[in-house]
């Protein structure tokens, strides 16, 4: 089969490189390098194309697009906070973006697009384990571009039969997580601080949760909603059902790393969520997905991984 992976450079996309070259399967990247790195497919650049242009060019995209069988789209703009300062540049490549991968998939006569959702579409939401029929209330100008690109995905199913699947993530790490804005996921931030020597900073009393998922269980996600019969359609959680605190992640770290994890508590960070849970039941039921990797073992490959590239957590 042959896949055409967007933002296939960055960190999610990356590792569902890895996974589908190790599969057999033919991969064509489509990354503008904006977030991602080239660096990131040096283990299997050899055997698969990239492309180095941005969703937004339309004909580019038709291009990458020709042949192939199903679509797994990630390039997107993925910071919260950039979203609040610049709404516009997010619309224009989360929801304007989405919308050409949907056109050329469509016309290319592709099987199926899968989607990077985002846990962002719920908002603040207080049910918890959250599940997919908690209506989306998006409270930032990202979660309400990953909501559009869900909503103009399904409408292509509706309108033109292209299937898509949009995975809902909630909060990805693992290896090649860049820490290097201090808007990066939270758990980077902390191997990159533990590896420097410094103190990790944690906003707020530490007591705030979060669905803490590793990249090689989404990896494996976005294959198995590839596949998936009864997926078309819908949207999915992804994440592990569980939840941490960052107070018991630094003592988790503490314990796996053997390097001091005292936090330094700063004021918590406005618009902050406190706490998030995924219900992954739909993701089981209907991807036959279970998160393999567990929180402890995710934490441990990722520790390996920031030792053995200094070069790249020394920017932190
Ligand atoms: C996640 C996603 C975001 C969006 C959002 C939806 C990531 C990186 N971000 O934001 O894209 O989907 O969920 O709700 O996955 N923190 C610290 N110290 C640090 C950095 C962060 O204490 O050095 C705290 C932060 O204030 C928050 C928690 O850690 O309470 C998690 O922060 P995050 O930026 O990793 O992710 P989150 O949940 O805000």
């Amino acid at each position: 089969m042959r896949y055409l992976v967007t933002g296939g450079a960055g960190f999610i996309g990356s590792s569902t490189v890895d996974e589908l070259v190790r599969r057999g399967h033919d991969v064509v990247v489509l990354d503008d390098l904006s977030s991602g790195k080239i660096e990131n497919l040096d283990k299997v650049g050899a055997q698969i194309e990239v492309v180095q242009h941005s969703i937004t060019d339309l004909d580019r995209l038709r291009g990458a697009c020709r042949g192939v069988d199903f679509v797994i789209h990630l390039a997107a703009r993925t910071s919260v906070p950039q979203s609040m300062a610049d709404p516009r540049d997010t619309n224009r490549v989360n929801v304007d973006g989405t919308l050409n991968v949907l056109v050329a998939a469509r016309d290319a006569k592709v099987k199926r697009v899968v989607f990077a959702g985002s846990t962002a579409v719920y908002g603040d939401t207080l049910t918890l384990p959250t599940n997919e029929s908690v209506p989306p209330a998006p409270i930032s100008p990202y979660g309400a571009s990953k909501l559009a690109g869900e909503i103009y995905g399904q409408v292509f199913g509706r309108s033109y039969g292209l299937e898509f699947v949009s995975l809902r993530y909630f909060n990805v790490f693992g290896p090649r997580q860049d820490p290097g804005s201090p808007y990066s996921g939270v758990l980077s931030r902390f191997h990159a601080a533990l590896l420097g020597g410094a103190q990790p900073i944690v906003f707020g009393d530490g007591e705030q949760s979060r669905d803490f998922v590793y990249v090689g269980n989404v990896a494996e996600a976005n294959l198995l909603a590839c596949e998936a019969k009864e997926a078309a359609g819908l949207a999915i959680n992804v994440g592990t059902g569980n939840r941490y605190t960052l107070n018991q992640t630094l003592a988790l770290l503490e314990k796996i790393t053997g390097r001091p994890a005292k936090a330094k508590y700063a004021p918590p960070r406005e618009g902050d969520i406190r706490d998030s849970q995924a219900d992954i039941t739909r993701a089981r039921d209907v991807l036959g997905y279970s998160p393999r990797v567990g929180f402890e073992e995710g934490l441990r490959h990722t520790w390996e991984w920031f030792c053995s590239s200094q070069g790249a957590t020394s920017r932190a």
